[in-house]
């Protein structure tokens, strides 16, 4: 396939309820859609996962957007690819910017399969027909408004609850929820808000049988995971400390980490994704897809690869619902009882919503062979 045309869309969407972490609030997500042309005129849709500021990770929009324009389109535009894990290896010399890398690749790997005449997920070797999905609910304003929240998503049958902690907003708050759900499936994210001189804090969340903790310690480390991870009875889940397959690799050999939450901007693709999927189900080392606040497009290339065999653990992909007023695909991505239902149509499975996608266009870029 010959990449002939790309566009860019930059998207500002209004989230139905802000999102709060130990890094900030969400209203607004404001995040690039892309779309590549084939010389058949088939055609495959990428997300941008960045945010708008750097507080996840240290790519932004606006860094994505120059990445994406001045090195990666030129490395593309006009080329010949027989699979999408020939963009991996293109890009590879140049470092870091996985979000901007995952956004192009991703849309390839849709062309592909569309081309292909398969479903996103069968082009990636995924066999799951619905995903078990959790919801992660942001910082609250109380444990009050937290344990309320709580009993309406357990109504809606969602398979785990993640919530998010920070200091002074954790032993306390998750002894309560335990306490009014004793055995709801239950998770703690702490967004790198801790260090290892909380480590009397981090152990007393062993209490409360947590399925896991998520990236207690600082964004980019390992090490004191692997110390912390041996003081914890709570496995340990890394979210921003994995990048690459060779991360996780590190970790799992140091023992930093004991269940691996998989983002595709994160890693830098659908590619790398799925070879940390195949290292971890071979180290017996579980697997979910975590999710970055995505509109459709973005939440389709996640609920594909989530069929893959050893995502073991409910993500953190709800339906289109949960976060949007109106999403930029049809039809939306909907959960129920749990379940996302993986589409049978071709690629990623649904189809955007040019009418819907253009009430939050803000900008267009247009890039032609
Ligand atoms: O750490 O998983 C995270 C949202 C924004 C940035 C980081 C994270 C999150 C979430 C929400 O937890 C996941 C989602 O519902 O998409
Ligand atoms: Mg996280």
């Amino acid at each position: 396939m010959q990449i002939k045309e790309i566009n860019i869309r930059k998207m500002k969407m209004k989230m139905k309820s802000p999102f709060s972490t130990s890094f900030g609030t969400f209203q607004d997500k404001e995040f690039l859609l892309l779309e590549v042309t084939d010389e058949l005129g088939n055609t495959g849709w990428g997300e941008s996962t960045a945010f708008h500021s750097p507080w996840y990770n240290e790519e932004t929009l606006e860094t994505n957007l120059h990445m994406i324009r001045d090195f990666l389109i030129p490395l593309v535009l006009d080329k010949e690819f027989a699979h999408p894990d020939e963009v991996n290896e293109l890009f590879a010399p140049l470092r870091k910017n996985n979000m901007a890398k995952a956004t192009v690749e991703g849309a390839i790997w849709d062309l592909y399969a569309k081309r292909n005449q398969m479903t996103l997920a069968q082009a990636l070797g995924g066999t799951a027909e619905k995903i078990e999905v959790g919801i992660s609910i942001g910082i609250q304003k109380s444990t009050e408004d937290l344990i309320e929240l709580v009993r309406g998503y357990v109504a809606e049958g969602y398979k785990r609850m993640k919530v998010k902690i920070k200091p002074g907003f954790d032993v306390d708050v998750i002894k309560a929820l335990r306490e009014a759900y004793p055995n709801v499936p239950l998770m703690a994210d702490a967004n790198s808000a801790y260090t290892l001189d909380d480590i009397d804090v981090l152990k007393q969340l062993d209490e409360y049988n947590l399925t896991m903790i998520e990236q207690p310690l600082a964004s980019d480390d390992i090490i004191d995971h692997a110390k912390l991870q041996k003081e914890l009875k709570t496995p340990i889940c890394l979210d921003e400390s994995i990048h690459s397959l060779e991360d996780a690799r590190k970790a799992v050999e140091l023992g930093s980490t004991k269940i691996i939450n998989i983002k595709i901007g994160r890693v830098g693709g659908l590619t790398e994704s799925k070879k940390i999927h195949d290292y971890c189900m071979e180290h017996n080392i579980p697997v979910w897809c975590g999710g970055m606040l995505e509109s459709g497009i973005g939440r389709a290339h996640n609920v594909a690869l989530t069929t893959l065999p050893n995502f073991i653990l409910p993500g953190d992909t709800a339906g289109s619902s949960r976060y949007w007023e109106e999403d930029v695909i049809t039809p939306e991505v909907v959960a129920a009882d749990g379940y996302i239902t993986v589409p049978t149509s071709y690629g990623i499975g649904y189809e955007p919503n040019f009418a819907a996608m253009d009430r939050y266009t803000v900008d267009t870029f247009n890039f032609k062979a």
